[in-house]
């Protein structure tokens, strides 16, 4: 099958699942066209059924805004026909469905009938595409794609409850691949973050203020007072200068290591004790199963897909938003002794193992093939 994906290609969430989903497409021999602005930061392009198709948006001086949409409808348009590609897969609503409808009705035009698959993510529904300014378009896109998905159960009820949609969501949640996490190295190379007797705990996002990362950090304060630790922060984002400020004012410099962007979460997550996530809003927390396939146990709230994933009192605890006494003191029970750290372990990788990419991928092929049969 020839499949283009359409995706954000930075650290983001929904980037990095477009990205490892293409991958494992190309893997089953799936020719997978990438079209985006940016080569996918998790894409290396060493198979030869991996492409990718730059979108340009050339600067004119009248726009105040610069077309994106209308770029990547004529960058889908042409990408389409030149490959003869046999469905589309647009990851994040907005303004990707909308660019992908258009798209297709071009297409139509010249008697090419293009299916088009939506991934809704989280924040194209529960935060930006829930905007009035948005809304009517986001409403549009989706009732007009051939196929929803959702990634968890959580976002599909979101969806139902805030818009206006006439069509089916099928959920098809984040996945992992396991046979790259299930040797657990031991020489983690901790020593460089940590002392011996130290533990590690990892905060890894894009530092929105839906991440609520002020908590990350009075979190941390609270448990290294009773166990001596540090906490990696990697990420970049609007929130990272107020909170290594908040860092500095707790006296927390020589505790906390802000380590901005990084490719290399696994090595990363292979030193880690224990992952915080108290965001506000959550569909599904990729970074926490990310985390639980390495072994760390997660602090998060309980909002969104959060649930789905980290399961209270055995991968993790969960709790209200804004609850940080409360997420400080389940971080202590967790790290208080190696016995019951590494029960944690298992338990996080065990519940990460249910969302194996090879349960999943063939979820998405289903879908690909029953539209294609639709639309013949
Ligand atoms: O978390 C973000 O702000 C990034 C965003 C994205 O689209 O890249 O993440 C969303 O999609 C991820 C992948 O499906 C989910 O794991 C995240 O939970 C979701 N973020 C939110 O709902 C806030």
């Amino acid at each position: 099958m020839k499949i283009a994906i359409v995706c954000y290609p930075t650290f983001g969430g929904s980037g990095v699942v477009a990205t490892e989903l293409g991958i494992a497409l190309a893997k089953l021999n799936h020719e997978v066209h990438f079209i985006t602005y940016n080569q996918p930061v998790r894409l290396d392009l060493l198979s030869n059924n991996i492409h990718f198709h730059e979108v340009n948006v050339p600067e004119y001086p009248l726009f105040h805004y610069q077309p994106y949409e209308l770029a990547l409808s004529s960058k889908l348009v042409n990408t389409i026909k030149e490959f003869k590609i046999d469905i589309l897969h647009v990851h994040y609503a907005i303004p990707h469905a909308y660019a992908g409808y258009m798209a297709k009705q071009m297409l139509k035009e010249e008697g090419i009938n293009i299916p088009m698959v939506t991934t809704l993510h989280g924040t194209d529904i529960t935060l930006v595409g829930n905007h009035q300014f948005y809304k009517p378009a986001v409403t549009f896109s989706i009732n007009n794609s051939d196929v929803v998905t959702s990634v968890s159960e959580s976002l599909k009820e979101d969806t139902l409850r805030l818009f206006n949609i006439k069509k089916d969501i099928k959920v098809v949640p984040n996945f992992i691949d396991i046979n790259k996490h299930n040797v657990h190295f031991t020489d983690c190379k901790r020593d460089l973050m940590a002392a011996p007797h130290e533990r590690i705990l990892t905060h890894i996002s894009n530092f929105r203020k839906v991440k609520r990362i002020d908590d990350v950090i009075n979190i941390f304060n609270k448990i290294q007072k009773t166990i001596p630790s540090k906490l990696i922060m990697v990420g970049d984002g609007p929130e990272r200068e107020p909170a290594e400020k908040l860092a500095k004012e707790l006296n927390l410099s020589d505790k906390i290591i802000f380590l901005g962007n990084s490719n290399e979460i696994d090595k990363i997550l292979c030193f880690s004790d224990l992952f915080l996530l108290p965001s506000e809003r959550e569909s599904f927390g990729l970074a926490a199963l990310e985390a639980m396939i390495n072994h760390v146990p997660v602090i998060s709230t309980n909002v969104g897909g959060l649930p789905e994933v980290n399961k209270d009192g055995v991968s993790g605890y969960l709790s209200d938003i804004g609850n940080i006494n409360e997420m400080a003191l389940n971080g202590i029970k967790i790290l208080e002794t190696d016995e019951k750290l590494n029960e944690f372990k298992e338990n996080a990788f065990n519940e990460a193992s249910k969302f194996d990419i090879h349960q999943v991928v063939p979820q998405y092929l289903k879908l690909y093939n029953e539209t294609l049969l639709k639309v013949e």
